[in-house]
């Protein structure tokens, strides 16, 4: 009897969702880059992914930058939600669905979280007097907030304040002090990195107030139900998205079998809203709470943080076309530790394209296949029997996986991505202390054994470096003729096959040049 098929495990992950006031910035493509590797890996590992990504389009942001801009804040969605999906296309980004919170589908599931919070007895209807910045979408407490030289009051991010009465909504926020201190002791993995962890920690034990959670002074947003005049605080329904995306409140659609989320992808500054008010609403309405938030770090432009007022906001799609798309995208994943702030420069990007890329990948490839195709007739050599060094390399090549795999559980990419370049400097070494090229004469059978071994080792290089460049991955595995469907992780446990024919080499990673000085 065949075995009953068993099905896959599931694995959701999510970006934090864009506000779409602007045009994407490099941080929203730093983080679309990083949780598309993170994606592709676990489809590489045989995982049922999905991975949702979008834009978060209500709130006083929105309607203030519209108004600057003379379009209604749909206007201003619509446009640059357009701008945002262009760049995840642009960038390879592997998303299964890009969700816009103006979506129906989203205001119904809103809807039906509130209520189910009204239900519980969370919801109750007072008055809110506090700091609120528009800029963060945040309230803050007072003692959260300075007033600096300049007279102006900011939140703890920096971003100004400004007084707010009106009467609202507020979620009991208070009453899920200690359930919350509970999930994080239970669920030590809830919230990474650990210095991320000790910051929630410590701000949830310093108790919680309650949250307002409506706004009456503009109706761009999701109505309160049954509340006339009332529309949801911005980040009730943006953390909704996360149940929106697979499906909610339509609980019998099969997308819905990816709840609970793995893991939530998102920057330092927006950790309080994901480990703090989402878990507890969710516990509110009765619905499981996701499995873990990552919380990346900034990144900065030579070391400065962006912004519009010191010009130095970079385009993505600019650097795309300046570097390419998967140097960018190795650039970002190897040269930031994932959790960390981050730089960039342009010497940085285009060392890491040069040297790591160009020569250190590109030319073991090109020079190993194209001896192949000259002394092999482009086809797959049979190898002799292994020597030491064969076996050595190849064994550290076997080793690669589960390097790489405990990394990412711990969304540690950077050092994935080293595990993966330790076996590219290693296969050099290889390949240059066997020169290959002095054996034709002397040894064609052991030249054969040493391309063999060479190709192998790129392969299985390539197969674990598609999450990071997958368009430069495919080009190589092309080059070997690997079949589609033998370039998973899975396709690791096999050897590339003898006798294989493969199509001609072409480099595969060009050398950054200057562009001439006109
Ligand atoms: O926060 N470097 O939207 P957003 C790295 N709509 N990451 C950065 C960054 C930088 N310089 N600047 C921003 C929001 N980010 C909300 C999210 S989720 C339910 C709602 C990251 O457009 C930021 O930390 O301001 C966040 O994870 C993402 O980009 C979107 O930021």
């Amino acid at each position: 009897m065949a075995p009953a098929s068993k099905s896959r495990d599931t694995y959701y992950l999510t970006t934090a969702i864009a506000y779409p006031n602007g045009v994407p910035h490099i941080g929203h493509a730093y983080e679309a880059i990083a949780t598309d590797a993170l994606a592709r890996f676990q489809r590489l590992d045989g995982k049922d992914v999905f991975f949702l990504t979008g834009t978060d389009e209500h709130g006083l942001k929105m309607v203030q930058t519209a108004q600057k801009e003379g379009l209604t804040p749909a206007e201003l969605a619509t446009r640059n939600a357009g701008r945002f999906r262009q760049m995840d296309d642009l960038l390879n980004v592997s998303y299964d669905r890009f969700i816009r919170t103006s979506e129906e589908q989203h205001h119904r599931s809103s809807q039906e979280i509130w209520q189910r919070m009204v239900k519980n007895g969370d919801i109750y209807l007072d008055s809110y007097a506090g700091w609120y910045s528009v800029r963060d979408e945040a309230y803050y407490a007072e003692d959260e907030t300075t007033v600096g030289e300049d007279k102006v009051r900011r939140g703890p991010q920096g971003t100004p304040v400004e007084w707010v009465e009106e009467q609202s909504y507020f979620f009991k926020l208070s009453a899920y002090q200690d359930r919350l201190l509970q999930l994080y002791a239970d669920q030590p993995d809830f919230i990474g990195p650990d210095s991320r962890k000790n910051e929630v920690v410590s701000f949830v034990r310093g108790g919680l107030k309650d949250l307002s959670v409506s706004r009456t002074t503009f109706d761009w947003g999701i109505k309160v139900p049954d509340a006339d005049g009332h529309v949801m605080y911005v980040w009730v329904d943006a953390l909704t998205n996360y149940i929106t995306g697979v499906g909610f409140p339509n609980e019998s659609d099969p997308n819905w079998r990816y709840w609970p989320a793995d893991l939530h992808v998102i920057g330092k500054d927006i950790i309080r809203f994901h480990a703090v008010y989402w878990p507890a609403f969710l516990m509110s309405a009765g619905i499981p709470v996701q499995k873990r938030v990552f919380a990346h770090g900034f990144l900065f432009n030579r070391g400065e943080k962006m912004s519009k007022s010191l010009g130095n906001v970079v385009d993505p799609f600019n650097l795309a076309e300046q570097y390419g798309v998967d140097q960018l995208r190795y650039f970002l994943l190897r040269e930031v530790q994932f959790g960390q702030d981050g730089s960039y420069n342009h010497e940085a990007i285009v060392n890491r394209i040069n040297a790591d890329l160009a020569n250190d990948l590109g030319n073991l490839a090109q020079r190993s296949l194209s001896m192949i195709a000259k002394q092999c007739e482009s086809i797959v050599p049979e190898p002799g029997e292994f020597s030491d060094n064969d076996k050595a390399i190849l064994s550290q090549a076997d080793g690669m996986l589960a390097l790489a795999r405990s990394a990412m559980e711990t969304q540690q990419i950077h050092q994935a991505l080293n595990a993966v370049w330790a076996v590219v400097a290693e296969a050099n070494r290889y390949f240059a202390g066997e020169a290959p090229w002095a054996l034709a004469k002397t040894d064609p059978a052991r030249q054969r054994t040493v391309l063999y071994v060479t190709a192998e080792v790129i392969r299985q290089i390539a197969i674990l470096a598609q999450p990071a460049i997958p368009a430069s991955a495919a080009k190589l595995l092309d080059i070997l003729a690997i079949p589609a469907d033998q370039r998973d992780f899975a396709a690791l446990a096999t050897r590339i096959r003898p006798g294989t024919q493969m199509p001609a080499p072409a480099p595969v990673f060009p050398r950054y040049v200057e562009p001439a000085a006109t």
